[in-house]
């Protein structure tokens, strides 16, 4: 590749007849499906330069072999404090650790999204960049860092990957590269409603399942999906389109000296300020980038103080909501001058918690209802405050399905299914029950669910009781972190159960974790090497690596948030 960079004019003359032209490798590494949309993009403008291209989910990627690609492309998103995505972890593990493969043929590029509401803002695809550098790849292309507000940026990029791309290699004839695309994708059954087309549904039941003292609201949504024929499976989840409350707006828009009436422009638009901030942006969630932005508008004293130090700005955003920083340093602004500061809206994503082999027309989930408080005033989370408190019986609910082939069910029914799923995480296991009983699957199944109190936070007791005397669900453990004087925690539940945890591995078992991302899934992460190790008779470094060896399985899956 060296030579050929040297003689570009040459280029086609020193590969190999077009048959073998070098395939273009793109890995779609994806959280929320963001990725995936980019990736399905690219792959499209790809095909359409007549590129012979291979698109690839990263869970199914065979990375051992990852030193024989000749042109490789990565679109990533990042996750939790800094993560790959949940289907890239193996890979990304696999690239740091000592077995990672020289890269001297490879030539690739990095495609990043993520959200800068987060400190560890793309650190996924910032890792996969310098790494294939640092194993001796070639950059084709300067990686691109993108917010919530992705699309525009990935446009461009696109167009500049394909035409660089299009400087290595000699177009394909067509239906060349259509069989190898083709043959690579798999195309998930098309639904007419997406993200950007959503179905819109009704609100059947809003129920608050958990006690009267306890200190979380844990609502169970059912959303009535109508004769719109919406097909969802276990494990995927629900997007949510929320509105923003009308008296947030209110006050937002009051403090900033304004009246709400204002004519703005949304996506070619003109509609009133408080419409265009109630439905169009991201109200609730504050950054370091809109804190400086904010700052330099006002020039306030105490808030550019803020932003000369990163570590005070980016505690500042994640505590001050951006009613409460207007409020902190009150300012005048234009309509235009706001909304030019704020982020646009994203919908919510929710784990759905039924089986439509059981709810049918209906889709369930369960919200736990962000509140807190600052200096008294009550605050909400824009989505789950709309869904607990706003949206009423048989209001409208704009929503989609995202799909998520990385947390599945195991195609073998009888293979035993391992859950852990502390908090509301517990609510595709509801689905992965429904699903099974309906499905008469006849292996065994272990839940491991926790929460602070027993007689408040057990979330759909009644079911999960059910189940156990029906012999559905073999095994529950629960650890009321609260009911004593130390903590207990699902992790300390795995420890204790070891030994029968170790055996049902042995026999094949699926364990699937689900909830926070941060400090749960990290602990039991673990905890599940120290079972595999004690009990495997293992080193911590071999455990490690069998833990690898389950999530390419898919014996190992996580839905983590
Ligand atoms: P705590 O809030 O009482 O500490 C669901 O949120 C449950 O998960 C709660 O019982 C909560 O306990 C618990 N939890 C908090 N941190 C955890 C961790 N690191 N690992 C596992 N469970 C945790």
């Amino acid at each position: 590749w060296g030579m050929i960079n040297q003689q570009p004019g040459n280029v086609a003359q020193m590969l190999p007849a077009a048959a073998e032209a070098p395939v273009i490798t793109l890995i779609s590494a994806s959280q929320t499906g963001n990725a995936r949309r980019v990736s399905e993009q690219l792959r499209d403008d790809l095909l359409a330069a007549k590129l012979n291209v291979n698109l690839v989910n990263a869970g199914d990627y065979k990375f051992k072999q990852i030193a024989q690609e000749k042109l490789l492309i990565v679109v990533t998103s990042t996750q939790g404090e800094g993560e790959p995505p949940e289907e890239a972890v193996a890979l990304h593990k696999f690239l740091f650790s000592k077995k990672a493969p020289k890269l001297t043929a490879t030539a690739f590029a990095v495609f990043s999204l993520g959200d800068t509401s987060y400190e560890f803002f793309c650190q996924s695809g910032k890792d996969f960049d310098s790494k294939l550098a640092e194993l001796g790849g070639e950059r084709l292309l300067e990686r691109v860092d993108t917010d919530v507000e992705f699309q525009p940026a990935a446009a461009e990029w696109r167009a500049k990957i394909v035409e660089v791309l299009k400087s290595r290699i000699p177009a394909e004839t067509p239906a060349q590269a259509a069989v190898t695309a083709t043959g690579a994708v798999n195309e998930i059954f098309s639904s007419p409603y997406t993200k950007e087309a959503p179905l819109t549904a009704t609100l059947a039941v809003n129920q608050k399942i958990t006690g009267r003292d306890s200190e979380k609201d844990v609502r169970h949504i059912e959303i009535d999906l109508g004769d719109s024929g919406l097909r969802y499976q276990p494990g995927d989840a629900l997007g949510v389109w929320y509105q923003n409350d009308p008296a947030l707006v209110k006050e937002l828009v009051e403090l900033l000296w304004l009246k709400g009436d204002e004519s703005v422009t949304v996506d070619g638009k003109t509609l009133p300020l408080s419409e265009a901030l109630e439905w169009h942006f991201e109200l609730t969630i504050n950054t370091a980038n809109i804190v400086e932005k904010y700052a330099q508008i006002t020039r306030n004293a105490a808030l550019l103080d803020l932003v000369g130090d990163k570590t005070k700005l980016q505690h500042f955003a994640q505590n001050t909501p951006i009613v409460d920083m207007v409020r902190y340093a009150p300012d005048e602004l234009t309509a235009e001058q706001l909304i030019d500061l704020l982020r646009p809206l994203t919908p919510r994503l929710y784990s759905i918690a039924s089986s439509q082999a059981e709810a049918e027309t209906e889709v369930h989930i369960t919200v736990g209802v962000v509140r807190y408080d600052i200096e008294g005033r009550a605050r909400t989370g824009g989505a789950s405050g709309f869904l607990a408190d706003r949206l009423e019986e048989d209001g409208e609910v704009r929503v989609f399905i995202e799909h998520n082939d990385n947390f599945r069910l195991p195609a073998n029914p009888e293979a035993p299914v391992i859950m852990i799923g502390p908090g509301t995480g517990i609510a595709p296991f509801r689905a992965f029950m429904q699903q099974r009983e309906n499905d008469g699957a006849s292996g065994k199944n272990w839940l491991f669910f926790g929460n602070p109190h027993f007689t408040d936070d057990f979330l759909y007791q009644v079911e999960w009781q059910r189940y156990v005397k029906d012999g559905l669900l073999t095994n529950i453990d629960l650890a009321w972190s609260r009911d004593q004087q130390h903590k207990i925690y699902v992790q300390d539940k795995l420890r204790e159960k070891g030994a029968e945890l170790w055996n049902w591995i042995n026999e094949g078992a699926h364990i699937y974790v689900c909830g926070d991302a941060n400090r749960m899934a990290k602990d039991v992460e673990q905890a599940l090497l120290e079972v595999v190790a004690e009990f495997g008779g293992m080193d911590l470094d071999s455990a490690d690596e069998f833990l690898s060896e389950l999530r390419v399985e898919r014996r190992y899956q996580r839905d983590v948030y």
